[in-house]
């Protein structure tokens, strides 16, 4: 039921908040939707600019802080790379001198992470850190992350059943867009009827133009004629159109008994199969391009 959490900070002046997004969005945080509120009363108005980030949560902590200056922790993957930015977009802003007041060098935690601070504008300051060994000492193993940032994905939905399937794709939209993946690197291909998925998930496939795709349908047996008929082809060709193509395709097509069944699946009861689509997706674009990139592990 909890769906996300937000931190408002309040600024100090507009030039401020200037400051800050052109900051945030210096170091590649994906800006959200933001909002800009005419005066209600004189000089009364409000603008607001979120930064999302694929992961976030709330501590709550009893005794010493992770850091002494910043209750604002970001945790990124590249420790060494964020803190160049950082300091040479505050030293186009401040000056060398003044940039070396503002920032700190990276320094060792005692929770076996490092960590930098920063000061973009006065009186505002964020901690920068990463965890020494991120896989925690357990021996590397090539597995896809959750992390859909950069990466491109079409979805495509079947309109038969479309009170079922609005609602997969709104799972596999809302599994998309918190994993990371920007609005405009998300297509959709509505289709009369999962008959139709295979066709239209290999087009797009061939395409080249995207990570992988999300297929999402539902055929419910007490109503569909040649259900068996129509489920084995749906699933044959979208497994053919993921094996030539070399694109993932996830499988989202429900295969229910009744409609009660299949809504307790599209976020009813059971989950959303749509959300768990589009994150095996997320998940085996990843392995792909991981995959793709490891060199040859040196023989002995
Ligand atoms: C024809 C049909 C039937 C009977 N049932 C379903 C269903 O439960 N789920 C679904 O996605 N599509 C169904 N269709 C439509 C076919 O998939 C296809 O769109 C039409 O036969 C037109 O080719």
């Amino acid at each position: 039921m909890i769906k996300g959490i937000t931190f408002i900070r309040p600024v100090q002046s507009p030039a401020q908040f200037d400051e800050l997004v052109s900051f945030f969005s210096a170091l590649g945080f994906e800006p959200g939707r933001g909002w800009d509120e005419p005066p209600r009363q004189p000089g009364a108005a409000s603008r607001g600019r979120p930064f999302l980030a694929p992961l976030g949560n709330l501590e709550f902590v009893d005794g010493a802080l992770p850091t002494l200056n910043t209750d604002l922790l970001i945790e990124v993957t590249a420790l060494d790379a964020v803190h160049q930015i950082a300091r040479q977009w505050l030293e186009t802003k401040a000056g060398a001198e003044a940039a070396k007041t503002r920032i700190t060098a990276i320094e060792d935690t005692h929770w076996k992470s490092r960590l930098f601070t920063a000061e973009p504008v006065p009186g505002f300051s964020a901690a920068f850190w990463e965890w020494q060994d991120p896989l925690h000492g357990k021996t590397i193993a090539l597995a896809g992350d959750l992390s859909a940032a950069d990466m491109s994905f079409a979805i495509v939905v079947a309109r038969w059943n479309a009170v079922i399937t609005e609602r997969l794709l709104q799972g596999a939209l809302d599994a998309l867009l918190r994993s990371g993946a920007k609005r405009d690197h998300i297509e959709v291909a509505h289709v009369p009827g999962s008959w139709e998925i295979p066709a239209a998930a290999r087009q797009l496939a061939e395409t080249r133009r995207f990570d992988a795709i999300v297929t999402l349908g539902c055929l419910i047996r007490g109503e569909t004629a040649h259900y068996e008929a129509i489920y084995n082809e749906v699933a044959r060709g979208i497994g053919q159109s993921q094996q030539e193509t070399g694109v993932p395709h996830s499988f989202g097509v429900l295969t229910c008994e009744t409609l009660e069944q299949a809504l307790d699946r599209a976020g009813l009861k059971s989950g959303n199969k749509g959300f768990e689509a589009a994150a095996a997706a997320i998940e085996m674009a990843s392995l792909h391009r991981k995959i793709a990139d490891k060199p040859p592990e040196p023989r002995a």
